[in-house]
């Protein structure tokens, strides 16, 4: 048997809320895109695809002063405060008849949001402590049974709480009710919202408010030339002369037809359900839209991070090279090790030449007196010293070889362009970074990758290097010293430790990063899943 529209448009909303998009993206987030998505589904679609007879929802939307609450508060009694001070509803609220309470009780419409009812006691007005937003709820005998009417807060505010929470209470709304005054209904932002309204093909009208007076006919020619290129055919124009308030409200003469058109869609429940079913498939058709727009990135993914994989593997061989050439180009035969050398040599070059035995009691007592011991042992340590040093080196020069390469990776696909409208961007590849710096600074508080004669074969190594290269290395010491050296085993034997070290070091960092590229196998067949689940509603439900 067929699944019914409000079943299907609840997996959608299940399979799209499984997406879990990991590569980063131009301009909006599609995870940022996916929540909404997900929101108009269950907020709106596949509430009003089970109950299309429930009132109709209306929103009074419009930037910040235009009058909105004023314009409610004239329709229904003293709601919501109206203030000099901008913007002044944050909270949006409300209003219905006391006939229509039930469709709110068990979330079947607005599920989004937590109802907290003005009218109700204290306590339970301070109940919600759920993570959804909130919608301030109050009845008036003045509205007709059949509407919710809602006074939301500015949509193109400064204050991004504010702009959020209008749009979604757009994104779940069956009417758009535009509020703008006559110096300001040429604003773009106001057009915009005409033209995602005729997009969206869900029932608009506009309030022209604070007309001064006999410019009234200029006002409205002015303001129809825009909703007409906007798209929006036969829209109701309710204009509002300019005049003194009473109580902070207008007269309900001013009002009247304005009254007279929402009394008008909430009573007739043909006109009511024709205008629910407008928005609903309006919005359906742009959400399907989207859906598929979200998957085929998903899809994308996969191949994004096959590309990574290829750029990883290629950037680790280079690594490898490159953390070789680190190495062997490190200082570690310069600085502290050599001259703690030159000390040593000198020390053993004194006793070695001493020709009786008178001088070398001295210079016994001499060393003993300042603490001298003969010993390698200092010379070791200032190679470990150096060692450690180099490997500070290696590691730093990790993320600023990498950084740069997955950057060059390019990997924001095509479809993610134009997606977004206000909603805030997320960088993934900020997340990358922080990751790859983490998984390389764990390793550099690990345990050192040498073992303990390391720092001896190089400062063996060094007494080499300068014995070889150096004129005024004591001779007869190092004569005396090496004898029984084979050199060329020794200096093959520290480069061969060495280079393990780096292998296995840059071997590592590149696993580290591997884990770090997203797992996409299952991308194809979840996106192929949406992409059926579409056409299926396409088929079933559009036109
Ligand atoms: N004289 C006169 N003042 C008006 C009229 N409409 C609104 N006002 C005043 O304009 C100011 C803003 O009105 P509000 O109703 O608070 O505007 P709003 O659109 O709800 O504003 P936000 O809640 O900030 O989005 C208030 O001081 C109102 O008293 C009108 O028709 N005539
Ligand atoms: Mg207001």
């Amino acid at each position: 048997m067929a699944k019914s529209l409000h079943e299907s448009l609840r997996e959608l909303a299940r399979l799209l809320g499984e997406l879990n998009f990991q590569f980063p993206r131009e301009g909006v987030a599609a995870g940022t895109l996916r929540d909404r998505t997900v929101r108009r589904l269950t907020d709106h679609l596949a509430a009003r695809g089970r109950d299309l007879d429930a009132p109709l929802v209306a929103v009074l939307v419009g930037s910040t002063g235009v009058g909105k609450t004023t314009i409610l508060n004239s329709l229904v009694g003293e709601i919501g405060p109206t203030s000099v001070q901008r913007p002044t509803t944050l909270t949006p609220v409300l209003v219905h008849h006391p006939d229509d309470e039930l469709w709110l009780a068990a979330d079947r419409i607005l599920g989004g949001f937590d109802k907290i009812r003005l009218d109700a006691d204290e306590a339970s007005a301070e109940g919600s402590h759920s993570e959804r937003p909130v919608l301030q709820v109050k009845t008036s005998e003045k509205l007709r049974p059949g509407i919710f009417l809602i006074d939301t807060p500015d949509v193109d505010s400064y204050v991004e709480t504010n702009r959020h929470l209008a749009l979604q209470l757009l994104d779940a709304a069956d009417l758009w009710i535009f509020v703008t005054t006559a110096q300001r209904y040429a604003e773009p932002q106001g057009i915009d919202l005409l033209k995602a309204a005729a997009r969206r093909k869900v029932a608009v009208g506009v309030v022209l408010n604070r007309v001064g007076h006999g410019s009234l006919l200029d006002s409205k020619t002015g303001f129809s030339e825009k909703i007409q290129q906007a798209g929006l055919g036969d829209t109701p124009i309710f204009a509002i002369t300019e005049g003194q308030l009473q109580g902070g409200m207008l007269p309900d003469a001013d009002v009247e037809t304005l009254k007279k058109w929402l009394d008008g869609l909430a009573g007739d429940a043909l006109l009511r359900t024709a205008t629910a079913r407008q928005a609903l498939f309006g919005s359906l058709a742009e959400v399907l839209e989207t859906s598929r727009k979200l998957a085929s990135i998903f899809a994308a993914e996969e191949e994004q991070s096959q590309r990574a994989q290829t750029a990883l593997a290629e950037l680790a061989a280079s690594q490898k090279s490159a953390g070789e050439h680190c190495w062997l180009e490190t200082p570690i035969l310069e600085g502290e090790p050599v001259s703690r050398f030159n000390h040593y040599a000198q020390a053993i070059f004194e006793e070695d030449s001493a020709e009786d035995s008178w001088i070398r009691k001295r210079l016994n007592w001499r060393r003993s007196l300042y603490g001298e011991k003969l010993s390698l042992r200092p010379g070791v340590e200032a190679a470990k010293r150096a060692l450690d040093a180099a490997q500070e080196s290696f590691m730093a020069s990790i993320p600023r070889t990498i950084h740069p390469r997955l950057e060059d990776l390019d990997l924001e696909p095509s479809q993610g362009e134009g997606l977004g409208e206000d909603w805030k961007t997320v960088s993934l590849y900020s997340q990358w970074h922080r990751a790859l710096s983490g998984a390389i600074s764990a390793k550099q508080t690990a345990d050192r990758p040498w073992r303990e004669e390391t720092p001896e074969a190089i400062f063996l190594a060094l007494l080499m290097e300068l014995y070889v290269a150096e004129e005024q290395t004591p001779v007869t010491f190092l004569e005396h010293y090496l004898t029984s050296a084979d050199h060329e085993e020794l200096k093959t034997k520290l480069r061969e430790t060495v280079a393990g070290s780096v292998e296995t070091w840059a071997e590592e960092v590149h696993e580290a990063m591997e884990k770090l590229v997203p797992a996409t196998e299952d991308n194809p067949a979840q996106a192929k899943e949406i992409l059926k689940l579409i056409t299926e509603l396409q088929e079933q439900w559009s036109q």
